[in-house]
């Protein structure tokens, strides 16, 4: 397989499954901050210019964050990345889209990236203000999933590596996680790949 990563960014939550599978993958780095990601290359893989994407074997290539966490979940089940029962399973999906769709592709970007969407900087500063709110919630509802728990829902799974990589970048959103959320994360540093 070809993983297609860029340090630093949400693809970071994904090496930490491919290691947690024991999957054997080439490293391709597409660096976002040099604009590899929109390189004619990496679009003709993938069109969408994001990382994550993973080139599987047979030529077929998973994009989308949550697409690709399932399937290596399904792929390697001896990882035990989702659980066992189709309303846990469930439960872990719903959390992880929230994770990727709401607190990342909402909250951090309009966090970090404001000028990406408003010439204004005041205009700036409010969405700033309105994606750093979107995260806090986000945090809190982390942190009551958590509770005394090692992992979000006991074992490890793809929510946790969700979560690993948006708390990575708490500095940049600027938003202090609660205390039992800053300690889950050393411990999924620990088991980070990188
Ligand atoms: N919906 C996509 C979003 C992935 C995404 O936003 N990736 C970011 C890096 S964290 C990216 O590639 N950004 C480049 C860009 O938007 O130009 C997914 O779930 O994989």
């Amino acid at each position: 397989m070809k993983f297609y990563h860029s340090p630093g960014s949400c693809s970071e939550g994904i090496l930490l499954l491919l290691a947690a599978c024991g999957a054997e993958y080439e490293l391709i780095v597409t660096d976002l901050k040099s604009g590899a990601h929109r390189d004619p290359a990496y679009l003709a893989i993938n069109p969408k210019g994001k990382v994550p994407a993973l080139g599987l074997t047979d030529g077929t290539v998973l994009t989308e964050w949550p697409v690709i966490a399932y399937w290596l979940a399904k792929a390697y089940p001896d990882a035990g990345l989702l659980p066992s029962g189709l309303a846990e399973e469930v439960k872990v999906m719903a959390l992880t889209e929230h994770i990727v769709s709401g607190l990342h592709m909402r909250g951090s970007v309009f966090a970090m990236m404001p000028q990406k969407f408003l010439p204004d900087m005041t205009a700036q500063a409010e969405l700033r203000r309105y994606g750093q709110e979107i995260v806090r919630e986000g945090f809190d509802v982390l942190a009551e999933q958590l509770g005394d728990k090692e992992h979000l829902f006991g074992a490890f799974s793809i929510a946790d590596a969700a979560a690993y990589y948006l708390i990575s970048w708490k500095e940049r959103i600027g938003i202090e996680p609660p205390a039992v959320l800053e300690s889950y994360h050393q411990r999924l540093t620990s088991i980070s790949p990188i």
